[in-house]
């Protein structure tokens, strides 16, 4: 009886072990979770820029554009200088105007996207120099 108990015992402490092993497994195998980026108009500096000005990013990524200095900013894509049509560039846009510090608006990078270089500007400082761009890998 208390070679059963025993044997009973050591195979718990077995299956313990190997289901911790096979949910690390489990939580390597997954794929890599959605990422999120900030980009900040008008540098620290107060220069005209979004910074960074290019990034690269990965279906399910999302930009957020945090107002920071030298308002006011907005972001509009280019279609002319992007893989999309009008009526997409239209939808990732943020015409709005940002007028105060920490302001925000995001867009997420969807798979059903083509993949390739997406040019934007703000509208108020395109002039200035105040252009971006996203890069999105397949
Ligand atoms: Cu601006």
């Amino acid at each position: 009886m208390k070679l059963i108990t025993r044997i009973v015992r050591s195979l718990g402490v077995v299956f313990v072990a190997i289901a911790l092993v096979a949910g690390t497994l489990l939580l390597t195998a997954a794929p890599a979770a959605a990422e999120n980026y900030e980009v900040k108009m008008g540098s620290d500096a107060g220069l005209l820029i979004f910074d960074p000005a290019s990034i690269s990013v990965k279906p399910g990524d999302t930009i957020t554009w945090v107002n920071n200095k030298m308002a006011p900013h907005n972001v509009i894509f280019d279609e002319k200088n992007s893989p999309v049509d009008k009526a997409t560039a239209g939808k990732i846009s943020h015409e709005k105007l940002t007028f105060a510090p920490g302001e925000s608006y995001s867009t997420t990078f969807t798979d059903d996207m083509p993949t390739g270089e997406y040019s934007y500007y703000c509208a108020p400082h395109r002039g200035a120099g105040m252009v971006g761009k996203v890069v999105l890998e397949g």
